[in-house]
Parts: structure tokens; C-alpha cells; sequence
């Protein structure tokens, strides 16, 4: 430990007009700036976002608490190397460092530590803003050589904790295919079943078990009797789950960190109808200096199940199973009829449920807001925005065999050479599936221009068909199991 590493170290971070959009959703009203190493072995950078907060509430006689953070992971590059790496971190919490109100918790990829959340450690909420944070690296792990240059690039992602906690999936109403408590017969009320663990479930039409109204054969099946198993994430665990869905300025970025080989798969540009390009919906273009997005922060559609498994691998999250969608919605809360993210079963009047390009208002908690907030901001109960409307989102499926497979481990921060993904039992790559494949995944929450039923948040319509292609109004985020939860 004794040199002194004085070189390197460029700065790159989101060029984002920050105070321009304070009000509006997406990845600019959060910035990373003066990223710079420290010694060999640290990386030290200031962070601040609008609208966070930490909040306790009383939910039916409970003690509720939740609060945003942002994940935050490190690729750097050394000289000459074409792409860029996903740099390890400590997986102690006491080596990393932020200022007092801050927490910082390593989140794990088996037992490699790939990013931290950094969220408040009291209650309180508005921007904040966090100088000198500092990160450990494990450059020898990273097999760096002693002395060598790294240009290093911090990213960060807006999330929302969603606490461990029993919850209800399936709602009475308008729904295609919802889940229901087993007993239920075709002609009844939809039996809402409350998921009380992680245990194994039994999926079946039988008093006790999971099912679903849409039995087997349907783009909303629930799929054969059957086990779903421990591992898979149900969403009583507690997890993070991104507050927005990922915008076409985090897409840039990841697109100008891979290879070339990996690049070309995951850029849809080429393939966009006219009408969708130009100064419509998807603005990421190829550059002299890389890739960037004339609206950085409007969600990224046009976006393939490989791409959006890519994106989630690379950032070190997974996708949310179609069980935490609800409990992301619903939170602890009875089931309403025909229920929207909101919690209620009317539809709001919001722009940007309708249509990608507007954003979503920045969200709060049930705790801060009350249920007219919510309401006001389209916001789920934990503080997450445009979970209904907007662009439609990719989720596990329950209700295919393929996605009970699915279990909690997390990206790594790397792809194959192909730019795939490649984490053990995430549904894919499609690339090797028929056209109509139905393997695992499906959608939930949207989209924005359909029957507007699809928006509720116990509705299946698309949930067990798993649509490859590129469309646009697919879009995606991500979620993480929480660090001491299920750890994967
Ligand atoms: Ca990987």
C-alpha cells in the first residue's frame, strides 16, 4: 500500500440539466459529479437527488417504514481495453463512507459486493445531497496491475425500499386472468391470496394454494398445478425496486460501455420504424463522441426482452417477478376493485399514463403523501412512479414453468461476447426461442395505449406470454433483493 497514485481519473457524469427538470421524473434530477480515485483503492464522487425521502407511518396497527436510495456501481476502463468493466467492491459496509445521515449497504452477486445503496438513516425528505462519498474498490480483485490508469464512471439509479412484509395478490374487477386463492370456481368473486413467505407455494386449483382465474392455455394462464418453488422471489422478502423505469440516458450509457460486438445487438435504432424515430418517442442516437439521448430522461422503449435482461445484468439488478409487481403496487393494503397503482379503481387524469413521452410526476410514500397524493402522482403505496400506464413493463411469470425457475440471484455487471445476458435461470435468451415463444416472461402494468384495463395492477392479460421483440411501448426497470434479505 505504499505508492501513490496521483494519476488518473476522469470524470464523466451525467450531462444532465438538473435544475431545469427538478419537478419532472427521470434520471435528471439525479447527479453524480467530481468522481475522482483516491489512492489506489477508493472512489470518491458527490451525489444528490430531488424528492428523497425515509418515513415511518402505522399501517393497520403496524410500524411502517421505507425510504429511496440510489444504487450505485462502478465501471472503469483501463488504458487501451475496448470496453468498459464492472469494478468490485467491498463487501464490508465500514469501508465505504458517506456523510453523517447517510447509510451505505453493499449489495451482493453471490458473495462479490457489484454496487451499494446510499439512502437516508433518519426520516426526513426533499433533495439531498451527499459530498465526498467514498467507495471501496477491490482493484486486486479486479486484477488491476499496481499504478495502472483506470478512467472510472459512477452510476447511480433511483430505487425505492419495499420492506419485508405479508401482502395480497389479485383483485376483484375487470381483470384478465388474476391470481386467486385456490378455492375459487369460475362465477365467484376473485379470492385474493395473501402471500405470508418465501416458502414454497403450491399452485393449483385447491383450498390454500395460489391460482389463477385463467387456468391453463391463455396468454394470461396461470399455468399447470404445480410447485413454485423457495428460491422464487415472491415479494414478501424486502427488495428494491426502481423508482422509474430505466430512460433512454441510462440506455446511452450502457450502450457506449460495452464492446462493439455487444453494442451493435442491444442499439434497436437501426430497426425503428420512421415513425417512431426521428423527434418521436425513442431519441438515443449514434454520435461522433458515442451514444446519447436528446431526451434523456423519457423511459426507453423499443426494447427487446435480451435487451432489457442485458441492461439489468450489466447494472447488477434482475427483473421484478410479476408477485413483487403487486406487492411494488399494493403494499400491505386490502385489495380494491379494479384496482390501479394508486389504489383506487378509477383511472386519474395524467398525460403521461396515456402516452411515453410525458413524465410522471416524482412519487412519494403512502406514509408522506396520503392516498390523494398517490392518487395525484399516479404513485404505488411505496413512493414508485408509472407502475400503471406509461410504457408497459417485463416481469417473470408465475404462470409458465420456464419463469418458476426463476430465482433471486442478480446480475453480475457483465454480458457474454454476444451482449447477452447471462445469469443462471433468468428466462432467455430469447434469441433461441420459436416466434411464439411463451417462455417465462410476460408483461405487466400498461401499456399506455390499450384497453385500459391492462393498467390494473392485479390484471394478467400478457402476464405468461412472453413477447421477444422490440416494441413501442415496451419498456422495462428493476429491482433487487435488499441487502440481509434474500441474499443471492
Ligand atoms: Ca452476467
Amino acid at each position: 500500500m505504499s505508492k501513490t497514485t496521483r494519476t488518473f481519473l476522469i470524470v464523466i457524469s451525467a450531462a444532465c440539466p438538473a435544475a431545469l427538470f427538478a419537478r419532472v421524473a427521470g434520471a435528471a434530477d439525479l447527479n453524480v459529479a467530481n468522481v475522482e480515485r483516491v489512492g489506489a483503492d477508493h472512489v470518491r464522487f458527490d451525489i444528490s437527488w430531488t424528492n428523497s425521502w425515509r418515513a415511518s407511518w402505522t399501517e393497520a396497527g403496524a410500524k411502517v417504514t421505507n425510504w429511496d436510495a440510489a444504487w450505485i456501481f462502478v465501471k472503469y476502463r483501463t488504458k487501451g481495453a475496448a470496453s468498459w468493466s464492472h469494478a468490485t467492491l467491498s463487501s464490508r459496509n465500514a469501508d465505504h463512507s458517506a456523510p453523517k445521515g447517510a447509510e451505505i449497504r453493499a449489495g451482493l452477486t453471490g458473495d462479490r459486493a457489484v454496487g451499494v445503496f446510499l439512502h437516508r438513516s433518519a426520516d426526513g425528505k426533499g433533495t439531498w445531497t451527499n459530498k465526498g462519498v467514498k467507495l471501496k474498490w477491490l482493484t486486486k480483485d479486479d486484477k488491476l496491475a499496481d499504478g495502472a490508469e483506470a478512467e472510472l464512471f459512477v452510476h447511480a439509479l433511483e430505487m425505492v425500499y419495499v420492506p419485508r412484509g405479508a401482502f395480497y395478490v389479485g383483485s376483484e374487477g375487470k381483470v384478465a386472468g388474476c391470481f386467486t386463492e385456490g378455492s375459487w370456481e369460475k362465477g365467484d368473486p376473485v379470492i385474493p391470496f395473501k402471500i405470508t413467505g418465501e416458502a414454497e407455494l403450491k399452485v393449483a386449483p385447491e383450498r390454500g394454494c395460489l391460482y389463477g382465474t385463467a387456468g391453463l392455455g391463455a396468454a394470461h394462464q396461470i399455468g399447470p398445478v404445480g410447485k413454485l418453488p423457495a428460491e422464487f422471489p415472491k415479494g414478501f422478502a424486502p427488495f428494491y425496486c426502481m423508482k422509474y423505469e430505466v430512460s433512454q440516458g441510462r440506455y446511452a450509457e450502457f450502450l457506449n460501455q460495452l464492446a462493439a460486438k455487444q453494442t451493435e445487438k442491444r442499439y434497436p435504432f437501426p430497426t425503428i420504424p420512421k415513425r417512431f424515430s426521428g423527434n418521436g418517442i425513442h431519441t438515443v442516437r449514434k454520435t461522433a463522441e458515442g451514444f446519447a439521448a436528446t431526451k434523456p430522461d423519457r423511459a426507453v422503449n423499443w426494447v427487446s426482452w435480451d435487451d432489457c435482461m442485458a441492461y439489468l445484468d450489466w447494472a447488477g439488478l434482475r427483473p421484478m417477478t410479476e408477485l413483487e409487481f403487486e406487492k411494488a403496487c399494493r403494499g400491505p393494503l386490502k385489495p380494491v376493485k379494479d384496482e390501479y397503482a394508486w389504489g383506487t379503481g378509477e383511472l386519474i387524469e395524467a398525460a403521461w399514463l396515456w402516452a411515453p413521452l410525458p413524465q410522471p410526476p416524482a412519487p412519494l410514500p403512502m406514509g408522506i403523501c396520503g392516498p390523494e397524493g398517490r392518487i395525484k402522482a399516479g404513485c404505488t403505496y411505496w413512493g414508485i412512479a408509472a407502475m400503471s400506464g406509461h410504457l408497459r413493463e417485463r416481469t417473470v411469470t408465475v404462470g409458465h414453468i420456464e419463469g418458476r425457475r426463476f430465482t433471486a440471484v442478480c446480475g453480475d455487471g457483465s454480458l457474454d461476447e454476444t451482449g447477452m445476458a447471462n445469469v443462471p435461470n433468468w428466462p432467455g435468451p430469447s434469441e433461441n426461442w420459436p416466434a411464439a415463444a411463451t417462455a417465462g416472461g410476460g408483461f405487466s402494468g400498461g401499456p399506455w395505449y390499450k384497453d385500459k384495463a391492462r393498467l390494473r395492477v392485479s390484471d394478467r392479460f400478457l402476464s405468461s406470454c412472453l413477447r421477444k421483440q422490440r416494441d413501442r411501448s415496451y419498456g422495462f426497470r428493476g429491482v433487487r433483493h435488499a441487502p440481509g434479505g434474500k441474499s443471492k
